[in-house]
């Protein structure tokens, strides 16, 4: 049977969920070997290009205009600034580059005209360029594949059922759409979710059947732990459990085999040992750079040395992911 399948069960995953630490990691690493680089973690950075005012109540998000948080709304930076931090990014040994935008969904205008052009320029860099504004239609998505876009983020963030418990101004149903529309413009789907959202141990493996139940699998899949941020409804929740990390990341690498695992927010709060689990379990990506969107994060020497401490190397750009004619 092949391995590569889009009808798991709940309970299978949650079956594969369970099974002794032990166990999951030597079978996660066995589909890892055979599929991944055995010792390459991608390094990506992140930008928040367009940050607060943002008029969705996601429970989680600093930048929602719901929850007052210490965050301040600001302007879409210009095309310059975003270009010199991914040259920086580059330098430092990126290959990858998210822009986000604290958007309901984008608007047509002057401002999705601007985020065409970061794209285009990153783009340009020889860097896979990713960017994350809510909602999208196929006319839209069709404008950010011509621009070159690689992937595009939009998280289920939770499963179906736990989903309005997390977030009441959109469906489940809406993000599923915006993917369909990715997905038809040619664009790799970057989709995943957040752990201690209050979910159940089902939540989490019913939005892993829900991400594999797309065929394709999205090419990456995002696991963050929630950065519990002062003024929002989840403030003051405790750490996710590092183990529980651990299994989710091992999970998703086994029932989405082709897939990018990417460990990404939560590291700042998480011990290098911890870090590492997470990778040996199968993450092999992690966000790169002091800032995520507007939190923090280990900045670049850390996770070099982290990474040389381990024997790991920077994963080398994907020439399928960033075309061969870039005048990098
Ligand atoms: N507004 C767009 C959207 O929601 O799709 C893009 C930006 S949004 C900040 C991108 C993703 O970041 C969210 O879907 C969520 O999964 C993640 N995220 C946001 N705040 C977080 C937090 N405090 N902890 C962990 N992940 C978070
Ligand atoms: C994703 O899954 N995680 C990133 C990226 N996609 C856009 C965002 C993490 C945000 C963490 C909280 C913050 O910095 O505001
Ligand atoms: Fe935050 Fe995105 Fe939700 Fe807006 S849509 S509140 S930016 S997570």
């Amino acid at each position: 049977m092949s391995e590569i399948r889009h009808d798991w069960r709940v309970s299978e995953i949650r079956a594969i969920h369970d099974l002794p630490l032990t166990e999951l990691v030597y079978r996660a690493r066995e589909i890892h070997r055979r599929y991944h680089d055995e010792d390459a973690v991608q390094l990506c950075s992140l930008l928040s290009v367009k940050t607060g005012g943002c008029t969705e109540d996601c429970g989680y998000c600093s930048q929602s205009i719901h929850h007052e948080t210490p965050v301040k709304p600001e302007p879409l930076l210009k095309v310059d600034e975003v270009v010199a931090a991914a040259r920086e990014a580059k330098e430092q040994g990126a290959t990858r580059f998210c822009m986000g935008a604290a958007w309901r969904e984008v608007k047509e205008g002057a401002a999705f005209d601007r985020v065409l052009e970061m794209v285009r320029q990153v783009r340009g860099l020889g860097l896979e360029t990713c960017v994350t504004l809510g909602m999208l239609n196929d006319e839209q998505a069709a404008r950010l594949a011509e621009a070159g876009l690689t992937a595009y983020n939009h998280n289920l963030d939770t499963s179906p059922q736990h989903y309005d418990r997390v977030v009441t101004t959109r469906r489940f149903s809406d993000r599923l759409e915006t993917l369909d529309a990715i997905r038809d413009a040619g664009i790799r789907i970057c989709s995943g979710g957040i752990l201690g959202l209050g979910e159940s141990v089902d939540d989490r493996c019913a939005m892993l059947a829900t991400l594999a139940a797309r065929d394709p699998h999205p090419e990456s899949i995002p696991v963050n732990a929630l950065v519990a941020i002062e003024g929002t409804p989840m403030a003051g929740r405790s750490p996710v459990d590092t183990v529980a990390m651990a299994r989710m990341i091992a999970t998703a690498r086994i029932v989405c085999p082709t897939s990018m695992v990417r460990l990404s927010a939560g590291r700042q709060q998480m011990s290098e040992e911890g870090q590492l689990l997470c990778i040996l379990a199968g993450a092999n990506s992690i966000f790169f750079g002091e800032r995520l969107l507007t939190t923090g994060n280990p900045g670049f020497e850390a996770d070099k040395a982290l990474l040389g401490k381990a024997g790991l190397k920077p994963l080398a750009p994907d020439p399928g992911a960033v075309g061969t004619s870039d005048a990098a």
